[in-house]
């Protein structure tokens, strides 16, 4: 039950027990937790017109998940869990939202969500020891306002899109798209000449279905990228019934992984086997597809020669793929470890590249300079005349999202401002000095590095026992240590500098990628089921490094 109650500024606040921010998979778990398990009252604020998160936005041509289909999945409830059943081996963005709204319909979850409604502010009000959050509306006008003991947000990592400032943009005569606010009726790139800037695991995506439409393609390249084949297909009758009959253990399979994925790591090193015996695994690897490549040696993330035996193969499989020699060496020019950089797998992606339609331009040595109404120039003064412009740039990841919000917590502190050198968090779920605030899958977590429903169920769970447990004792506050938290950041730091993963100096993982943000690798990096065991130690503990107040 909510109430609108006078507040201190001019509109009423409609007051509920918890606000979650987004509607995607985290969003709307945690409202099924918070009002279902524990009987409160809760509001959902999410910005778009639908649920689905990253796959309300993310419609870009070619768009498909990179975890396997059985595997990326929420797994809590035992007829959610069997009642799905997908169509290919990775699942395609509509047939995953067409899951989301499953999701959405099966728990009744609609009622609760305010859609269109973006949170412009959320302050903690030290006076009533809750949150108050302001909106703006679908247009930009003014909102609803909410206040809450609790505030939980749910905004994903990957959902503050990047488009790089170049110079002219607004100048561009043609349409241009970024890949993750992509128009929900798609884009006609028949005849056109297109340019695609990015190729990570969205641009990898990308190209081979936009090259099928396109007049002309051209891609431009900054830094090169391995890739490995999806080899995506429909499922089999044979597999979805190992799936039906084998759910439990798939599922305790993913809670036992360090990545969150239905497959095993192999415990042995590259350094165990011959040239040839090893060629012969990262054959059968390259031949079944998609993620487990990373996973044949257990030390390919942590010893730089075992990963140049996997880069090296993947490197050669670029060239002997890419027929035009010139185009093979600038797309095999990989300037980092594998898997180092979040590892695409693709559809096709540098057998594109044979296509005539196709062409690939290097942009480390020649970097855009601007923007034109017809195109954009290189530094170099080379032009090229485009139609439409697809940045897939990627985001101003794991921080963004939070950052945007306009978060103030206790005495006056942003998050901007607490996060100056980077983000500071306990366990990714909670930042000092910012009572009664969790952040699903935060950074300090595994997130990006784990197959996310995996870690979002965890986080959701673990947030939700901790606000039973509170109110239980009757605790009106709670929030980390300022040293917990700085024990909890030497240690993701710790965990990052044990791999190989700080070596791709240009990576998102690190805000690399966006100008001026500091260089912390944010996620965790020791492994999604010893994360898991820490969190519940943390709770068993009385939620140790927590600081509670009546
Ligand atoms: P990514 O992985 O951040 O890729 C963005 C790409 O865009 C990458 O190739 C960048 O090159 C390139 N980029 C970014 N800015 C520029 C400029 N200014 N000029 C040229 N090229 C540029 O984002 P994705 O959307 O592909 O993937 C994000 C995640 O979504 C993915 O990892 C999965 O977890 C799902 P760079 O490498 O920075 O040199």
């Amino acid at each position: 039950m909510s109430t609108a109650v006078p507040d201190r500024a001019e509109s009423p606040a409609t007051v509920v027990d918890a606000l979650i921010i987004g509607a995607g998979f985290s969003g709307m778990y945690q409202l099924h937790c918070l009002r279902d398990r524990l009987g409160m009252s809760a509001r959902v604020l999410e910005q778009g017109d639908g649920v689905g998160g990253t796959w309300y936005w993310n419609r870009y041509p070619g768009a498909r998940c990179d975890s396997e289909s059985h595997s990326y999945c929420l797994t809590f409830d035992k007829d959610l869990y069997e009642s799905w059943e997908w169509s290919e081996r990775y699942p395609e963005q509509p047939e995953i939202l067409r899951y989301m709204n499953h999701i959405a319909d099966r728990f009744d979850l609609r009622r609760e969500i305010r859609f269109g409604t973006r949170v412009t502010a959320a302050r903690w009000d030290a006076r009533a020891d809750r949150w108050t959050v302001e909106t703006a509306d679908a247009e930009g006008g003014a909102g609803e306002r909410f206040a809450a003991t609790w505030l939980i947000t749910a905004v994903g990592c990957l959902s503050s899109a990047n488009v790089p400032k170049l110079p002219g943009l607004e100048s561009f005569a043609g349409d241009w798209y970024h890949t993750g606010q992509w128009p929900h009726d798609g884009v006609d790139f028949s005849g056109k000449r297109v340019g695609q800037i990015g190729t990570g695991s969205t641009g990898i995506q990308a190209v081979p279905v936009i090259a099928e439409t396109a007049g002309h393609l051209t891609v431009f390249q900054r830094t090169a990228n391995y890739s490995i084949p999806a080899r995506n297909a429909p499922l089999t009758p044979e597999f979805k019934r190992y799936i039906r009959e084998n759910r439990p253990a798939i599922r305790e399979l993913m809670q036992s992984t360090p990545n969150g994925h239905a497959f095993a790591i192999a415990d042995r090193s590259a350094h165990d086997m011959t040239p040839d015996e090893r060629e012969a695994v990262y054959a059968a690897a390259w031949e079944k597809g998609g993620l487990q490549f990373r996973a044949t040696f257990r030390d390919l993330l942590v010893d730089k020669a075992a990963n140049d035996t996997a880069a090296d193969f993947l490197k050669r499989k670029i060239r002997e793929t890419v027929k035009d020699p010139e185009t093979a060496r600038l797309l095999s020019d990989i300037d980092h470890p594998f898997a180092t950089k979040r590892p695409p797998i693709d559809s096709h992606y540098f057998e594109a590249f044979n296509r005539p339609n196709v062409s690939l331009v290097d942009v480390r040595s020649d970097p855009i300079e601007r923007i034109t109404p017809t195109g954009l120039t290189l530094r170099s003064g080379a032009e090229h005349a485009l139609d439409v412009i697809v940045f897939a740039t990627g985001f101003d990841a794991m921080t963004g999202p939070l950052l945007n919000i306009g978060i103030t917590g206790r005495d006056g502190l942003t998050l901007k401002e607490a996060w100056r050198e980077g983000p500071k968090t306990y366990l990714g779920l909670g930042v000092a000095g910012f009572p009664n605030l969790f952040t699903v899958t935060g950074p300090g977590s595994p997130s990006v590095l784990c197959n996310m429903p995996v870690a979002i169920e965890q986080h959701v769970e673990w947030i939700t026992d901790c606000i039973a447990a509170m109110r239980e004792k009757g605790v009106s506050r709670i929030e980390p240590a300022a040293e917990a938290a700085e024990g909890w950041v030497a240690h993701v730091n710790a965990a990052a500098d044990a791999t190989l993963l700080p070596m791709a100096g240009h990576s998102w993982y690190l805000g690399a990628n966006i100008p001026g943000k500091p260089r912390v690798f944010m996620p965790y990096a020791g492994g999604m089921a010893h994360y898991r065991r820490i969190c519940d130690d943390v709770a068993a503990k009385g939620y140790e490094g927590f600081v509670r107040s009546a």
